[in-house]
């Protein structure tokens, strides 16, 4: 009830325009990219305007001032997930690099052959072939956990396969980008720890919906995008617990990753910055800092709870539809996303046609086609919610699909 969802639209100047000239705009592809509010936009405007400069580097006032709202962004976004130390937290480009990160510097110098990493047939590809590079290399096998027709991963072959021995790594998914599915991960952290593994998250799809702890998850590494949580595109963050990033080998060599640089051989800058080569994403870092202040001032909880409600609003609505079928698990164990299939019609002419409607939606294989594999279709339409969302677009989504039914069937 305390949820003010036109105040909290009023904050976002793209949801104000009318689409293609016509129709208002009604944006249900957040899975992709969430929109940005005015604080976010006025914080890179700012940072442009008044005090763009390098950081670490200047002892003049401008690089100071970028330097304080770089390394001020930092332990936001520490506060945000709870982390031990504003040392653990890695600014990186998003989710991808910072899977990309683990396994070329942990990966590359822990994995072997007989060695497995155990990750799932739901993954999003970018928890899928940076493994998959890696092994042609070294030589360890990748095991996927199978997706039940429920849509869920099944914790007993997770079990099986640790008590099997040499599992190294656990990295999954917290929240499918496609079904939905809320990992249980603090459980499968506490299993992978009891076998001697480590887990990895990919919290894509997590964070921008729910309170996360990563102490409390006691999860290995978690990675995430700004640009899913309201903040810019081209920032994300890689969470590591301090003795494991310790141990790890820097990944890219160049500027402020080093301690001292000799022709013969050079030594790691503390962390993070052993992590951070060249110039890092100024605004972005501090414009993903301001999305934290953002969605803390909504307060996590409510978010959640907010989105629960209208996911469970769209569920029953989209149920209503003859011939359409939501893949993944009910609202009680689902995330803001719906995909769907539509009898025979194609999820592109879907989109397409909604799009005439003023509704954005992705169609695709969203970046997981060995799920579509399992799910024994090519693609999906699919509707993401967040914060901004009503049950009125929820609405006009269903109407939206009977014209395109009607459209079809003529
Ligand atoms: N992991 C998950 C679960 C995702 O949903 C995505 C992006 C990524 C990783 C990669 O994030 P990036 O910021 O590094 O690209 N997912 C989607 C999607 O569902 N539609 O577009 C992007």
């Amino acid at each position: 009830p305390s949820w003010d969802v036109n105040t909290i639209r009023a904050e976002f100047p793209i949801l104000h325009q009318m689409h293609h000239d016509q129709v208002p705009l009604i944006y249900l592809d957040n899975a992709a990219s969430s929109q940005k509010p005015r604080m976010v936009i006025d914080a890179l405007d700012d940072y442009y305007r008044r005090y763009n400069a390098n950081v670490h580097r200047g002892v003049h006032k401008l690089s100071e001032a970028a330097t304080e709202a770089y390394e001020g962004a930092r332990v936001k976004i520490k506060k945000f997930i709870n982390a031990g130390s504003k040392r653990e937290i890695i600014f990186t480009r998003g989710t991808t690099e910072s899977i990309n990160l683990v396994a070329q510097t942990w990966g590359r110098t822990n994995l072997k052959p007989g060695d497995v990493v155990i990750s799932s047939a739901m993954e999003h590809h970018s928890n899928i072939v940076p493994w998959q590079i890696l092994a042609q290399e070294k030589g360890f096998t990748i095991k996927y956990l199978p997706v039940t027709g429920a849509g869920l991963l099944d914790l007993d072959v997770l079990r099986g396969w640790l008590t099997e021995g040499n599992v190294r790594l656990v990295t999954v998914m917290h929240v499918s980008n496609v079904l939905g599915t809320v990992n249980p991960v603090a459980e499968m952290a506490k299993l992978a720890h009891e076998a001697g593994a480590l887990i990895l998250v990919d919290g894509a799809q997590s964070i921008p919906h729910m309170p996360i702890d990563v102490q409390t998850l006691d999860v290995d590494f978690f990675a995430f995008s700004g640009h899913k949580m309201v903040g810019p595109t081209g920032i994300g963050i890689l969470y590591g617990k301090r003795h494991l990033l310790e141990a790890m080998p820097p990944w890219m060599g160049g500027g402020d990753m080093i301690s001292r640089v000799r022709l013969d051989g050079s030594t790691w800058n503390d962390l993070p910055y052993k992590f951070e080569a060249g110039t890092p994403i100024i605004a972005g870092a501090i414009g993903l800092g301001y999305a934290v202040d953002y969605l803390t001032s909504l307060g996590m909880e409510s978010v959640h709870a907010y989105e629960q409600q209208l996911t469970a609003y769209a569920l029953d609505r989209l149920a209503e539809v003859p011939g359409l079928t939501v893949y993944g698990p009910d609202a009680s164990q689902k995330g803001a996303v719906a995909a769907f299939s539509y009898g025979t019609i194609h999820p592109h002419d879907i989109a397409q046609m909604l799009d005439a409607d003023g509704i954005a939606v992705r169609a695709g294989h969203h970046c997981a086609m060995p799920l579509h594999d399992q799910l024994r279709c090519g693609a999906t339409a699919r509707a993401s919610f967040y914060i901004y969302n009503t049950t009125a677009e929820i609405d006009a989504l269903i109407e939206a699909l009977y014209k395109v039914k009607q459209a079809f069937s003529a």
